[in-house]
Parts: structure tokens; C-alpha cells; sequence
């Protein structure tokens, strides 16, 4: 209740980031241009697991500024936000003792994306919040969506699910604080004890951390709508509307397709005046810069918030 009350009545408004070493190719693979949302360009390249991982040992964001990002943050006056602690890729953007395939253990990169971030948004008063893939995961052998590199067939979803979600998900709500709530996200093969089982575990660890609409099986805490997609609202119930700046949540080159800072301006009120929560998406590229397009909207929307909005 105090939960919900925090976020859905007081903050209302958040930024989302998406980052990961899909960052890094911008919707690029051997020159081809994906067409598609570029987070997903492991999947729709149909990019051997060996391959992609080579990724890692490129990964060094020397543009990473976690107090600048939470500065754009704040000047957006979004009061919370999602960072993607782990996509479908599989790759973990923080340090993970319980899987290799992390930013610390797998790339060069010695600093925890995910305790930077935290720290700052903690001096900032705006609430911490993660993201996490837990039905796809196109790394693990038994996650779900790879069936280029791992037959579906020979797929043991429990393996997956004991080794690398508990684990990771416990870790991430040890080790960083209070967190806000927990975005999972595309259920696909989850079982609805499993579901359930992750529900209980989030509220276990952290009581006040509010679970999603996409966990699965109608599982969570509060809806979700679909992406970009605004309802008529007064259900009475917590929701949220998770939007991107262009056409992908990921860092794209391609894509110039930016909403401008009125639409997204008129799409937060839209939302907010209708009872919902807006998370509005930015894509920082693969070495931590956030596009100037993002950060322009961000500005123009706090400075309107800031002129027109009590707090
Ligand atoms: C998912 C992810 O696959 C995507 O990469 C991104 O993280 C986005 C925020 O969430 O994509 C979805 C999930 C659900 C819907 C649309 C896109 N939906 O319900 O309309």
C-alpha cells in the first residue's frame, strides 16, 4: 500500500534505461541494419551465443557518467528509475557472483554500473528500480528464445530458472538498497508456479518492492500497459505506460524517428491526468553517451514540470 502510494500517487513519472552490449552495436550487425527494436538484434541476427559474448571483452564505456545520467534524470523531474539489470541477451550489468556472464567477471570494466547508479539516485531522492528478463534469456542453454545455438526440445526451463533467475534476482535485492519495484517482462514459457514462486521471492527479500504487470499468469502488483499505448484509465487500479523517444528502446543509429519533446510532453500529461504512471525510455549508446535528442526532451519536460506542475 505505502508502496504504491509512493510511487503511483506521489512520483508518477520515470525514466527507463535500457543498456547492455546491444548498446554497442546500435542495431548493426556485419553492416546489416536491423529494422526491428535494437535490444533484440541478438535474436533477430540469430548471433551465435560465442560470438555475441565477445562483446563483453569490448565492453568499455568510457562516456559511462552514472552522476550525469541521474542529473538528466532529475532534470526530467522524473522521480524513479529502471535500469536494465539484465536483458534477453543474458548479459547481467552488474556484478554478479552467481554467473559469469557479467560485467565485471566478462568485459574489462571494473565498475558496477548498478552500484553507481543506485548511489546517485539515492543523493537525488528518486527511487531505484530494475529491470530483469526472467523468461528470455538467449545465453543460457535452458533460458528461453535461443533455439539457434540450444534445441528447444532438450530445454529444461526449472535449470534456468534454479541457477540463474533466483540467484540473480536475490542478488539484486540484497545488494543495492531499497529497490522501487522490479520490471520482469515478455512471459513466455514461465509456468504459473514459477511465477508465483518469483512474486513471493521479491516479496520476501523486500517487502515494499512492487512487481510488474509482466511477470506472468496475471501475477503482480500493479498492470502494465501495452508499449506506447495509452488507456482511458479510471480503473482505480496502479498502472503504467512504458514509452520510447524513438522506435527503439535500445540505442539505434538508425533510427531517427524521434517523437518530439511536445509529444512526449502531451503523452506524460495525457497519462498522468487518466490515473497512470509514464516510464519513459532512453537508450545511452555503447559507450555510455545518451543521445542529444533524449537529453533535449528530458530538459523540456522538467522545465515545463518545473514552470507548471506544484509539487
Ligand atoms: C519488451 C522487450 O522485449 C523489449 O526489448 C523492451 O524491453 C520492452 C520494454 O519490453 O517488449 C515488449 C513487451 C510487451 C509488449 C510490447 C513490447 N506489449 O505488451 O505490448
Amino acid at each position: 500500500e505505502q508502496a504504491i502510494k509512493d510511487i503511483f500517487t506521489n512520483r508518477k513519472f520515470g525514466i527507463f534505461v535500457h543498456w547492455g552490449l546491444y548498446s554497442m552495436l546500435g542495431g548493426v550487425w556485419k553492416d546489416k541494419k536491423t529494422p526491428y527494436i535494437a535490444e533484440w538484434i541478438m535474436k533477430r541476427s540469430r548471433i551465435p551465443a560465442k560470438e555475441y559474448e565477445q562483446l563483453a571483452e569490448k565492453f568499455n564505456p568510457s562516456a559511462f557518467d552514472p552522476a550525469g545520467w541521474i542529473e538528466t534524470v532529475a532534470r526530467a523531474g522524473a522521480r524513479y528509475f529502471v535500469f536494465t539489470a539484465k536483458h534477453h541477451d543474458g548479459f547481467a550489468m552488474y556484478r554478479s557472483k552467481c554467473n559469469r556472464y557479467n560485467v565485471i567477471d566478462a568485459s574489462g570494466f571494473n565498475i558496477d554500473p548498478i552500484e553507481a547508479l543506485a548511489d546517485q539516485c539515492r543523493k537525488r531522492d528518486i527511487k531505484f528500480c530494475l529491470y530483469y528478463s526472467q523468461d528470455q534469456d538467449w545465453h543460457h542453454p535452458h533460458g528461453t528464445g535461443n533455439d539457434w545455438d540450444f534445441d528447444p526440445e532438450k530445454k529444461d526451463f526449472s535449470i534456468y530458472f534454479e541457477e540463474k533467475v533466483k540467484p540473480q534476482v536475490t542478488e539484486l535485492l540484497s545488494n543495492y538498497g531499497p529497490i522501487g519495484l522490479i520490471w520482469f517482462d515478455t512471459p513466455v514459457q514461465i509456468s504459473r508456479r514459477h511465477s508465483k514462486e518469483l512474486f513471493e521471492l521479491v516479496h520476501r527479500l523486500q517487502p515494499d518492492c512492487l512487481v510488474n504487470g509482466r511477470l506472468g499468469h496475471g501475477i503482480g502488483d500493479y498492470g502494465q500497459t501495452e508499449d506506447n499505448d495509452i488507456p482511458a484509465g479510471g480503473t482505480g487500479q496502479a498502472w503504467e505506460v512504458p514509452a520510447t523517444m524513438n522506435d527503439s528502446w535500445g540505442y539505434k543509429t538508425h533510427d531517427r524517428n524521434w517523437k518530439s519533446p511536445q509529444l512526449l510532453l502531451n503523452q506524460l500529461i495525457e497519462v498522468i491526468s487518466k490515473g497512470g504512471n509514464y516510464l519513459l525510455n532512453i537508450g545511452p549508446d555503447g559507450i555510455g553517451r545518451i543521445p542529444t535528442q533524449s537529453i533535449q526532451s528530458a530538459a523540456y519536460i522538467g522545465s515545463w514540470l518545473k514552470d507548471n506542475a506544484r509539487a
